[in-house]
């Protein structure tokens, strides 16, 4: 500090901080210079009193004026500071950042741009589009019944009668899968209108169930026949001679291998010699009717005469041998009848201890089975053995997963429905359960009534009745055509309602161009009371083949499954939930140009009361 005096006593000089000094300044006008703090400050002593306080009235304006310096020195310090260049190594890594950052910066704004909607374009509407229309497919689905076609973007099903028509609806939702076409739906075969513009994405993936039913494979016969009853015990023998009031005869009660799918007999051996020179007896094969009754009926499978003045006078075995007799089911029994045709005795034959010894004392009207007794007889038979286990897979559809996205700036919405009846998946489906007309149906969904009277012309409702079809002359068919060259399961419960009248499923099965396997299950009422199913094929145009006959069933509706498939040749017959066997049918030989299966009647009346045939998918 250095004070300047402009007083009397002349100018005073002093150190920065001689107080003293500065205190004995008197009068006049005191010039401080303060340099520093930059600064001047000028008093005025007009009294030594005065300039006492002119002291204290410094120090007190040195002191804030310190302040004030120590504050903007600071200030000053920060503003150097802030003020201070780049450095060329700060400019350049500052402009390598800032490019880096533009790069950045534009892409951002480039793909930004991408997703601009366009005119007309609103991501939340074409979202919210999206989410109804799936929620509307799903909601549909749930409760379909049958599912008519089915693929990536494409699902057409029915659901129950909505309208009260008793007729199924038919809804179809389908997209080309062209970005930008419509997702569209069709009702009842009506118009195809579109339920979401501009689709980019249509998607859907069906969750299905497969079950497999493994059934034992095509049956193969033996190739030689073999002794399957043997009553040749010698213990117990008396003599029966053949006349017209005592026929004697044998139930042969059938003891197959349990997994055998049917039989049929070859040669019957028994004992016999001569009775009278001039005589002569019939052998004939029966049918044996139902336990507990063991006996014959009346129906006659084969039958050879046997010339009394050809035996011997002393016990020996004689052969007959039968052809093409008709496959049989495992448990079916059948008989052996010594009918007399001639002479007082037309023959004598030897019985021995056992049982199903058969006599009639009426010419076979009723016959008398004895449990102690047996003809001294053997029957020989082919046994049909089953083939490898084949397998039918029927799919199921549990749920479908669909996912949509309507225009291009859409938010993908996905949802997924579960099917309440979990619908198989079938390229085929027929269904009569006659409680309406038949030929109204369209349970396939195709538009059109799934059966057509045979020859044309409407169904006459009067045989509808009760939930069953009476027919007698009527046949049906179903429509539309259909080759049946997948696997083919075919339900129908029928019966017979008068004597030797038969209820007939047939299926032209297995087309193959023009020929195919025409598969036919007739059940015939028998006028005992029981029914026998007969499963045959063509084997061409001109000869039938017997599958398998079923003998012995109730009168009753009966039950028919028959589970063809035409990659094996070969059917299934299931007959009131028992499986009767696999049979093949060889290659297709028969040339109609039919492609149906029909049901009808012949030799009398008969009833139907259910029919399901379904053609399934092939699995993926
Ligand atoms: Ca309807
Ligand atoms: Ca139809």
């Amino acid at each position: 500090m250095r004070l300047q005096g402009n007083h009397r006593g002349g100018a005073a000089e002093g150190r920065p901080g001689d107080r003293r000094r500065a205190v004995h300044l008197e009068l006049g006008t005191l010039n401080v210079e303060l340099p520093s703090l930059g600064r001047q400050v000028f008093l005025t002593a007009k009294s030594a009193k005065n300039a006492k306080e002119n002291i204290e009235s410094l120090k007190d304006k040195i002191s804030s004026l310190r302040s004030l310096r120590s504050l903007r020195l600071k200030t000053r310090c920060r503003s150097a500071k802030r003020g201070r260049a780049f450095t060329l190594v700060e400019l350049v890594v500052s402009m390598i950042t800032l490019s880096i950052l533009m790069v950045a910066v534009s892409a951002a704004i480039v793909l930004a741009s991408r997703a601009m909607p366009g005119a007309g374009e609103n991501p939340s509407s074409a979202a919210l589009q999206a989410a109804n229309a799936a929620d509307r497919i799903a909601a549909e689905l749930e409760s379909a019944v049958f599912i008519i076609e089915h693929s990536q973007s494409t699902i057409a099903f029915t659901v129950a009668d909505r309208n009260g028509d008793g007729l199924s609806e038919r809804i179809r939702y389908a997209w080309s899968a062209a970005p930008g076409d419509p997702l569209t739906r069709q009702y009842n075969g009506g118009s195809v209108t579109a339920l979401v513009d501009n689709v980019q994405q249509f998607v859907l993936v069906p969750e299905i169930r497969s079950v497999t039913e493994a059934y034992p494979g095509t049956g193969v016969e033996d190739a030689f026949d073999s002794l399957l009853v043997n009553n040749d015990s010698g213990s117990g023998l008396s003599d029966l001679d053949v006349k017209s009031d005592r026929w004697p005869g044998q139930h042969f009660a059938m003891n197959l291998p349990g997994a055998s799918m049917g039989w049929r007999p070859t040669r019957i051996r028994f004992m016999v010699r001569k009775a009278s020179s001039s005589s002569s007896s019939s052998v004939q094969l029966q049918p044996a009717g139902l336990d507990p009754f063991l006996k014959p009926t009346p129906a006659v499978l084969q039958s050879q005469v046997m010339d009394g003045g050809t035996l011997p006078t002393s016990y020996e075995w004689r052969e007959f041998s039968f052809g093409g007799l008709d496959r049989v089911a495992p448990a079916n029994a059948t008989c052996l009848v010594l009918k007399h045709l001639s002479g007082t005795a037309s023959a004598t034959v030897q019985a021995n201890a056992g049982s199903g010894l058969l006599t009639s004392s009426n010419q076979g009207l009723t016959w008398a089975y004895n449990s102690t007794k047996s003809l001294r007889c053997q029957l020989y038979g082919k046994v049909t053995q089953p083939g490898p286990t084949q397998y039918a897979v029927t799919q199921y559809l549990l749920g479908l997963r669909i996912a949509l996205k309507a225009a291009a700036v859409g938010r993908e919405v996905e949802t997924s429905v579960q099917t309440l009846n979990q619908p198989p998946l079938l390229v085929g489906l027929w269904e009569a359960d006659f409680s309406t007309d038949p030929t109204r149906l369209d349970v396939n969904g195709d538009g059109a009534g799934d059966w057509g009277v045979h020859g044309g012309g409407p169904m006459d409702m009067a045989t509808v009745s009760g939930g069953v079809w009476h027919t007698s002359g009527a046949a049906l068919d179903t429509s539309p055509v259909c080759d049946f060259a997948r696997l083919t399961i075919a339900e129908v419960r029928m019966r017979g309602t008068l004597a030797d009248a038969s209820a007939v499923f047939t299926i032209n099965a297995n087309r193959s161009g023009s020929v195919c396997v025409p598969l036919t299950a007739a059940l015939q009422l028998r006028p005992w009371g029981t029914q026998t199913l007969t499963v045959s094929r063509k084997k061409s145009d001109a000869t039938t083949e017997s599958l398998i006959a079923v003998r012995g069933l109730p009168a009753g509706f009966c039950d028919v499954r028959l589970l063809i498939d035409p990659v094996l040749n070969s059917v299934s017959v299931t007959v009131n939930g028992s499986l009767i066997g696999t049979y093949g049918y060889g290659a297709p030989a028969t040339t109609t140009s039919d492609r149906f299966a029909t049901l009808y009647a012949t030799g009398g009346t008969a009833e139907f009361d259910s029919v399901r045939i379904r053609v399934l998918e092939p699995q993926p």
